[in-house]
């Protein structure tokens, strides 16, 4: 560990990693403060010993989770907007850039609710999955516009999300159904529209979401009712654009499996349990996220308007044009 990184910047990475802030905009919000701390509580005696120790807070919180573009985004428009030549200068732009960010974060997620909310009409009934701001943005939006809404909302296995959505609906009193995972496509016949948020976004329209968001695309459209992803240009991933593909944080099994019930399952069956027994023949997977191609996506909503999952790419473009090395590994 780097002594000279603030312990703060620790303590956000550490709950970045435990998932104690979680959700991507939460997270690249939360990244965005931690460098502002940095850079306030540094106490580099040269301007290149702030830069490396910047640099070195924006490398701990990038190493949390891979998945939330939002997270690297949020670090490299801090870090290119440190400028100056005394560490009082790098100090002042650093500070004022994160909070620039963090402002910009929340008035785009108001913006594309405004956006979203236009989607939805009175008395629909929308389908959620996990928990997502900038969805819930386009809810709340459409609410302050007067609408009735109803939201049925997938309960999120294995860290249940789905209870952060419905308290967040019902504090709005919004009715809600709380349904497991494996009910969704019995109760699509009753939504209007599944809406979703995104933690990645690539440059063919593919949209990384919590685990689960693809097959409830599939099941959804085969049912006729729309794919509604709420992302905010924050979410769209540069690197896709050369070709690189988005990486799945693969979480620990006991997020699935306690040890107590693995070690039930083992005994039940007979099995050599013990601590020494490398290989016991039982495997967990527990990815947290998937894939959704764009075929089964039918609008991405944007604070920029909403596109087609095809066209997200000339965004892309227009965002990040030519794109170039990390400033945490300069
Ligand atoms: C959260 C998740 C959310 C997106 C979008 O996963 O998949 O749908 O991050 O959220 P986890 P937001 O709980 O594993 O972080 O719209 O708030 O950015």
């Amino acid at each position: 560990v780097d002594r000279d990184i603030s312990p703060a910047v620790v303590e956000t990475a550490d709950d970045i990693a435990a998932m104690r802030t979680r959700g991507a905009a939460t997270i690249a919000d939360a990244a965005a403060d931690a460098l502002a701390i940095q850079a306030d509580q540094s106490e580099a005696d040269s301007a290149s010993e702030f830069r490396r120790q910047l640099r070195a807070a924006a490398k701990t919180l990038y190493e949390t989770r891979p998945t939330a573009v939002s997270l690297p985004n949020a670090l490299r428009y801090v870090l290119r907007g440190m400028e100056g030549e005394t560490v009082t200068e790098l100090r002042t732009t650093t500070i004022t850039r994160a909070d620039e960010f963090r402002a910009d974060l929340e008035q785009a997620q108001t913006k594309l609710g405004e956006i979203g909310a236009n989607r939805l009409r009175d008395g629909d009934v929308v389908m959620t999955h996990c928990h997502s701001t900038d969805a819930l943005s386009c809810i709340e939006a459409a609410l302050e516009d007067g609408k009735e809404i109803e939201a049925i909302v997938k309960e999120t296995r294995p860290r249940k999300q789905g209870h952060i959505t419905a308290r967040q609906l019902r504090e709005w009193d919004v009715p809600v159904t709380l349904v497991v995972d494996n009910a969704a496509r019995r109760y699509l016949d009753d939504a209007d529209h599944v809406l979703v948020g995104a933690d990645s976004i690539a440059a063919d329209g593919s949209v990384v979401n919590k685990i689960g968001t693809s097959g409830l695309a599939v099941n959804a459209r085969e049912r006729g009712v729309p794919v509604m992803v709420a992302a905010q240009t924050i979410k769209l991933h540069p690197d896709t654009m050369t070709g690189h593909t988005v990486e799945i944080e693969m979480r620990d099994e006991t997020e699935v499996l306690s040890s107590g019930d693995r070690t039930a399952i083992l005994a039940e069956a007979g099995a050599d349990d013990s601590p020494d027994a490398s290989d016991d023949g039982l495997t967990v997977e527990n990815p947290a996220f998937d894939v959704t191609p764009p075929r089964h996506v039918d609008a991405i909503v944007t604070e920029r308007g909403q596109f087609p999952p095809e066209s997200i790419v000339t965004l892309m473009r227009e965002l990040f044009g030519e794109t170039t090395g990390e400033p945490w590994e300069a």
